[in-house]
């Protein structure tokens, strides 16, 4: 089997320092868990930033503080969200986009649909989609694209026909999430059967099902996506200390089932992230 992409959600917008203290806030935290993260195994991170309070943000000038920090660090792969906070706009959620030159993140994800998002919605209207993997593709980026729901793989397909996304895809499923699509084999095995040729998956459980996911990527040949973002947990009942113990946990059992772990420069070939990518013309949407 090819080597496994670890990816580290160390942020998050929903996670709170009422709910674990190992949550990194501010850019010198955030670079630091980071570097953690690489050390335990990690060849990405999906990275969001706050505001000095702890409330989320998709601040262009706060990316580019965690960026160049984490960068000065480590050659971990960045991935930023566009998907920010339930309630942002467009506008708001893309602020990560705007990063160029040195700044420029690797990668982007692109969730192609709403959702029931626990008691909230997730929104993600088609003129949404499109508009943000139109920024995405304007940056020469590859998206990943997040299915929280089964229908955002058809969506995928929309999208990629408006040509604003590029086949073959990264995708990572996202299961469990409170209102949504379940985190089992069954529910993952389907979403793996419905990708199209030649496209690559992470798994990202939310809670108590993100090592059990991890598990069975690392068994079916895919990646994962593990951290606070998703979990706080090690097992139950003990708090993570920081999303590199969750990285730690999945790299043991990578090694244990003979998978190797990816650097940053095969997890880019593997993502296929090498090259900018031309701008679509705007008249594809
Ligand atoms: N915070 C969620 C509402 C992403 O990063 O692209 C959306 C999210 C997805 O975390
Ligand atoms: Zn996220």
């Amino acid at each position: 089997m090819q080597p496994m992409v670890i990816t580290a959600a160390m942020v998050g917008a929903e996670t709170t320092r009422a709910q674990t203290p190992y949550l990194p806030i501010s850019a010198e935290e955030i670079a630091a868990e980071a570097a953690s993260c690489r050390a335990a195994g990690a060849a990405m991170v999906h990275l969001h930033v706050r505001e000095a309070d702890g409330t989320p943000s998709q601040s262009a000038a706060l990316f580019a503080k965690a960026i160049a920090a984490i960068r000065e660090r480590c050659d971990v792969l960045i991935q930023v969200s566009t998907g920010g906070a339930v309630g942002m706009s467009v506008d708001e959620r893309c602020g990560p986009l705007t990063l160029t030159g040195e700044l420029r993140p690797d990668m982007a994800t692109l969730t192609t649909g709403t959702v029931n998002f626990g008691d909230d919605v997730f929104l993600n209207t088609r003129p949404m989609v499109l508009e943000i993997a139109r920024r995405i593709r304007a940056l020469g980026l590859r998206a990943e694209v997040e299915c929280f729901e089964a229908g955002m793989m058809d969506e995928a397909l929309f999208v990629a026909k408006q040509g604003l996304l590029d086949l073959p895809a990264h995708y990572d499923f996202v299961l469990g999430t409170p209102g949504a699509l379940a985190a089992s084999e069954a529910t993952l095995k389907f979403l793996v059967s419905r990708l199209p040729e030649g496209c690559s998956w992470t798994v990202a459980g939310i809670g108590r099902h993100q090592l059990p996911m991890a598990e069975l990527g690392i068994a079916w040949g895919g990646n994962a996506r593990v951290g606070l973002e998703d979990n706080i947990h090690l097992s139950k009942g003990v708090l993570a200390k920081g999303s590199h113990e969750l990285v730690a946990a999945v790299a043991a059992k990578a090694r244990d089932h003979g998978r190797s772990l990816a650097s940053p420069q095969e997890a880019r070939e593997l993502l296929r992230l090498d090259g900018t990518l031309q701008p679509a013309s705007s008249s594809a949407i």
